[in-house]
């Protein structure tokens, strides 16, 4: 198996072939759907562009959907809930379809739809995803994080360098990395493995999390490390579901 990190989608090259994606948004779209599926929700329905999301939820039976989204951190006007892992309890969303529109991660996620396979990747689901990955055995593996509107972020690369690193323990020499990008990843990972949560503070998404207001739970619940048996994986274009 060989493995890339792309570190936002405009990276892949023009024509590349999205064997199997692998969609990163530590803090936190991913982190918030791995949450959401091993919490009961029926789906995980994304969406890059808002229109598109409020034309596709009105076509949803209104007790069984919910709103979830942000633009730069903030809950959406009008939607049910923000972009919170903590927020996606059994309680709110099981059964629910949620369509989720966020400033970075679901347009990764668009980008990343007609991949022939597609999961979404976080540090708490992290081992669950990497031995879905060694039991299908794709050819290639591509990772894409999803940075800030089109810039690089450290979170995404650590969780990137914990998938690849989990995957070449666990492979007997049948992973191989085929970028710097990825070798990058493996060592931010090697660096900050113990201390998850302090690369994730010092990131400056996290420290634009930490000014908009207390996010302390959030941090905790994004840095958890392989607590999630559930791998997000599109089922038509655009849907998540729990497998
Ligand atoms: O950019 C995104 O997709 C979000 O995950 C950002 S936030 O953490 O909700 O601010």
């Amino acid at each position: 198996m060989e493995i890339s990190y792309f570190h936002v989608a405009e990276d892949v090259p023009r024509n590349f072939e999205l064997e199997t994606a692998v969609v990163i948004d530590v803090l936190r779209a991913t982190t918030t759907i791995a949450y959401a599926l091993n919490n009961g929700a029926e789906a995980v329905e994304t969406f890059a562009d808002l229109n598109q999301l409020q034309k596709r939820s009105g076509e949803w039976p209104a007790a069984s959907r919910l709103l979830l989204g942000e633009r730069g951190g903030q809950r959406l006007k009008g939607f049910d809930l923000g972009n919170s892992p903590i927020d996606v309890i059994p309680e709110v969303v099981l059964a629910k379809r949620l369509f989720m529109s966020t400033t970075n991660g679901t347009h990764s996620l668009q980008a990343a739809r007609n991949a022939g396979r597609l999961f979404t990747l976080a540090l708490p689901n992290r081992r669950a995803v990497a031995e879905k990955l060694l039991s299908e055995a794709p050819n290639h593996v591509s990772i894409l994080g999803s940075g800030w509107e089109g810039s690089y972020s450290l979170e995404d690369s650590l969780a990137a360098g914990s998938l690849a690193t989990f995957l070449m323990e666990k492979s007997a020499g049948s992973v191989h990395v085929v970028n710097d990008e990825l070798s990058a990843a493996l060592a931010l990972w090697d660096k900050w493995k113990d201390d998850r949560e302090g690369c994730l503070r010092l990131a400056s998404h996290g420290k634009r999390l930490a000014g908009l207001g207390n996010h302390e739970a959030d941090f905790k619940c994004c840095a958890e490390l392989d607590q999630l048996a559930v791998v997000p994986t599109q089922i038509e274009p655009g849907v998540l579901c729990a497998s």
